[in-house]
């Protein structure tokens, strides 16, 4: 495996960066997770729109273009000869001394690791996942703002684990308000009645870019009326189906929440169909490399 680092590649036992790296020492970085289908980058262009605004977002100065920073994604997945892949790129803020100081780190740091991701095991896509709702909150905007998609995963994590102990996959996290708002690594869709309801950025959540591919491909394909709007864990207890969205999950169904079955308990007809819209979609679009 090629890893991309600051302007060269080095193999896997090679690639390192430094322990006073502030990514390491705070948490002080963002990243994208982002993936290729038959030699075709899904959405890249959103997902680069996304690590620039989460750059932003924390005050970190970019050292590439954003089309330096395109062709590099583009070549790590070329030199790993990769068809189908998950990329992360991560910016750090770089080496710095021992103080949370962002001015004592003179550049930041860009990672490029091209590989494989898979989420959940393949029986999940035909069954649905069992899912709890985890006791801690998404932190809100005036906190640690869940748009911004940084290094700072541990109020993730800890949501994850408390799924595990509890034998689901993944954990479901509302907002201090009590609001649904996100999965650990996933946006929540629900449908009920005909109509599919997810909730908006404003809930506390990361904009995801699979969130709003099947957002589109609903309306326009499935031609499906959806709503953004807030809800709590009632009506998806109430709801006909279930499912949640992100890069590395792609579309996958919810078959229990906290240990009751979502509608029927199985994959519901209109995540079934988005399911299958959703990998036409991907194979069919994307930045060939
Ligand atoms: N919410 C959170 C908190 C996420 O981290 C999503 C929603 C879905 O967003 P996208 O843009 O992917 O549709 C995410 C995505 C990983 C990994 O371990 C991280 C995510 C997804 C897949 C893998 O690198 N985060």
């Amino acid at each position: 495996m090629q890893i991309y680092i600051d302007g060269k590649f080095y193999g896997e036992n090679d690639a390192k960066i430094s322990v006073f790296d502030h990514g390491l020492l705070y948490g002080d970085g963002v990243f994208e997770g982002i993936s290729s289908y038959n030699r075709r980058v899904f959405k890249l262009d959103e997902h680069l729109d996304r690590l620039y605004d989460s750059m932003k977002g924390i005050l970190l100065q970019p050292s590439w273009t954003r089309a330096e920073m395109r062709e590099i994604v583009l070549e790590t997945l070329r030199r790993n000869k990769l068809d189908n892949a998950y990329v992360r790129l991560v910016v750090t803020r770089g080496f710095g001394n021992l103080g949370l100081d962002m001015r004592q780190c003179p550049k930041p740091s860009l990672i490029v690791i091209a590989g494989h991701i898979q989420l959940y095991p393949k029986v999940y896509y035909e069954q649905g996942l069992n899912i709890i709702t985890s006791g801690l909150r998404r932190p809100s905007a005036d906190t640690l703002n869940p748009n911004i998609k940084t290094l700072n995963y541990l109020n993730n994590i800890m949501a994850r684990a408390q799924a595990a102990a509890a034998g689901a996959q993944e954990a479901l996290m509302l907002n201090a308000q009590g609001h649904v708002a996100e999965c650990t690594g996933d946006n929540v869709f629900y449908v009920k009645n005909g109509a599919v309801c997810t909730p908006p950025l404003s809930a506390g959540l990361l904009d995801g870019i699979t969130r709003r591919a099947a957002i589109t491909l609903l309306r326009s394909k499935l031609k499906l009326p959806v709503r953004e709007e807030l809800f709590s864990l009632f009506q998806l207890m109430c709801a006909d189906e279930m499912f949640l969205t992100g890069t590395g999950a792609e579309i996958v169904p919810v078959a229990t929440l906290d240990g009751k079955p979502v509608g029927t308990g199985k994959a519901g007809p209109v995540t079934k169909k988005l399911m299958a819209e959703f990998k036409k979609h991907a194979a069919a679009n994307g930045a060939r490399y």
